[in-house]
């Protein structure tokens, strides 16, 4: 087999690999530190598209509640209307920070200004703004900024800079202003961006962040002069991933994906809490309190921040479904918040088949989702334990620990109790003696199943056909050529007989899936050919939007422990619709298991 020609370590996409912002390591690291402790920070999604709420005229309007303008296709003139009924007098900031504080988070980042151009705060530079346009004629942001000065929490803005429905010269409106041509987007920017930008970062008090969103065609000119205004006029405030050109101060995950594997620099993720950011009376698909702490423990365990979002009514209200949810998770975050604030990333590449794994220095928390009765047993932990306990409590547990010279595996065996102390997420914190020393090899899990995740996975490729990546979740993209494959190597401690499973995602909201490629996989010297058929669903409860799909490959006799290495070799791709093979991991499960 002639194809190895290059080889690429798989990096997820979340990783800016070239351009390198302005600042140096050390003044992003200082600005950073709150922000790293913090690990969990409130959306609020709120503006004028709370009035119709996901309906108009009558009509409901499919898609996320604050695009209903772009979505209805409303004219200005008319969406300019909603102005004048805007008046929420139940709002009040002190409860809003109240329900973020109680919650366990730490910041706040609120809509200044959303596509739709609406400022939700007093702004001379436009009068399309609550103060001067609406009813109300207060300042939420005002009222904001002295409600968390007030009980320590950091006030955050998100500042929409690209798109802005409102403006003949911002982008996004082609219903109004169809004609292209007559555009000058720099107008836009000058007289409206920059000096709103300035207007917040001046009139606020300090500021922790200004989230921008959706870049679009916004030049890298354009962008270093936003992020340098910012950096100007509030040195310690941070600007979000999507300012544009990596010239944030951390990096954004896409919309409600949750990065998975070693994420080299600082990331966030901004998360729904039912399907849409900005109120919608209709909908009720809210994620369970259990999701909710599993994906922010998900998050914590890849080294990133969890960004929850809430959507207001037109009222001022934040809906009671969100209350309830929050409050749950403040009542986790304080029995277990030191496992959440302040940790740092998994020493481990992968996830293990329990749950996942945060860290601060000597320290190791064991979130388990998958409580495992009376023992519990993990792989890989070099250093020595000198103690493992609950945080909900309770004596020390009784620890065993044995590195087994044969297979050079680091076994730990912990007796915990026959019920777990959380439905959700119990966590066990392991003090070390000394650092953590853990083995970074793919293992075979003690629940005898070896899953080999893409995003850890060698990509090879001949030099005409290199374009598979992987997305910011770390499943593979544009794997529509045959000429692409990959390759693992992993330690075996169990020789059995084993089913080769492949695991394939869907796209967002399980819209679409493609299916029918042939591949082979090698394992041990021997050749499982399958095909990459829809074999069942698996449910992806950190990322619901993202369903699974599972197809049975075939089986593999290993007789030997050890090292192994698997290749994996598309015969043929299936790439009609451009999704290929959209490869999440493969897994090894024992046969009859
Ligand atoms: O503020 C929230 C979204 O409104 C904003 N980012 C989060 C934090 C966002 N703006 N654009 N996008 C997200 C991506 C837009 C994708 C699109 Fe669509 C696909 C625009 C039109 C089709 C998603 C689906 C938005 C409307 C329908």
């Amino acid at each position: 087999m002639n194809r190895a020609v290059t080889i690429l370590l798989a990096i997820p996409l979340a990783l800016p690999l070239l351009a390198q912002p302005a600042a140096t390591n050390t003044q992003r690291d200082q600005r950073l530190a709150w922000w790293r402790d913090a690990r969990f920070g409130m959306f609020i999604h709120w503006g004028l598209y709370a009035i119709p709420a996901g309906e108009w005229k009558g009509q409901p309007v499919p898609g996320l509640g604050e695009w209903i303008m772009n979505h209805a296709q409303i004219p200005v003139a008319e969406y300019e209307q909603l102005a004048k009924q805007f008046n929420p007098v139940k709002f009040n900031a002190d409860e809003f920070v109240a329900v973020a504080k109680n919650a366990g988070m730490k910041y706040i980042v609120i809509t200044s200004k959303h596509h739709d151009g609406f400022a939700m705060f007093g702004s001379k530079v436009s009068p399309y703004n609550i103060v001067d346009a609406t009813p109300f004629h207060r300042d939420p942001l005002k009222e904001l900024s002295a409600a968390c000065q007030r009980a320590g929490l950091r006030l955050c803005f998100y500042y929409s800079q690209t798109q802005d429905w409102h403006e003949p010269d911002g982008v996004g409106n082609t219903w109004d202003f169809p004609d292209a041509s007559k555009q000058n987007f720099q107008k836009y920017y000058d007289e409206k961006v920059l000096p709103q930008v300035r207007e917040l970062l001046t009139n606020y008090g300090p500021i922790g962040l200004i989230w921008f969103d959706t870049p679009r065609n916004i030049t890298l000119e354009q962008s270093r002069q936003l992020a340098d205004l910012v950096h100007k006029l509030q040195p310690d405030c941070l600007v979000s991933g999507r300012v544009g050109h990596n010239l944030g101060d951390y990096d954004s995950a896409g919309d409600n994906q949750i990065s998975v594997g070693k994420v080299k620099r600082d990331w966030e993720t901004p998360v729904t809490l039912n399907d849409t950011w900005g109120f919608k009376k209709d909908d009720h698909n809210w994620k369970s309190t259990t999701v909710l702490i599993r994906q922010m423990g998900q998050v914590a365990s890849r080294g990133g921040n969890y960004l929850l979002n809430v959507g207001p009514t037109a009222e001022g209200v934040i809906p009671q479904p969100s209350v309830e949810r929050l409050a749950e998770v403040g009542k986790w975050m304080k029995t277990n918040g030191e496992s959440i604030y302040g940790t740092t990333a998994s020493p481990f590449p992968y996830e293990e088949p329990w749950g996942v794994i945060t860290a601060k220095p000597g320290k190791l928390y064991l979130h388990v989702f998958q409580w495992p009765g009376k023992e519990f047993v993990v792989y890989g932990i070099e250093s020595k334990v000198k103690q493992a306990r609950l945080l909900t409590g309770g004596a020390p547990l009784a620890l065993r620990q044995q590195h087994h010279a044969d297979s050079g595996l680091d076994e730990l065996r912990i007796a915990t109790p026959a019920d777990a102390p959380d439905a959700s997420d119990s966590v066990i914190v392991l003090e070390m003696d000394g650092g953590v020393r853990v083995t970074t090899m793919l293992l075979q899990q003690p629940d005898h199943k070896v899953t080999l995740p893409a995003y850890l996975s060698e990509v090879h490729h001949t030099a005409a056909n290199a374009q598979l990546r992987f997305d910011s979740r770390g499943v593979v993209e544009r794997w529509l050529d045959t000429g692409e494959w990959l390759s693992w190597d992993f330690q075996l401690s169990e020789p059995a007989r084993y089913d080769v499973v492949a695991i394939t995602s869907g796209q967002k909201y399980g819209k679409d899936w493609e299916g029918g490629h042939r591949v082979t996989v090698n394992i041990a010297g021997n050749d499982v050919r399958g095909l990459i058929g829809d074999d069942g669903k698996l449910d992806n409860p950190s990322n619901p939007y993202w369903p699974y799909v599972v197809s049975k490959l075939g089986t593999v006799e290993i007789t030997k422990a050890g090292k192994q290495h698997v290749t994996l070799v598309p015969q043929q791709i299936v790439a009609a619709k451009k999704f290929g093979l959209t490869l999440v991991s493969i897994q090894l499960v024992p046969k009859g298991s």
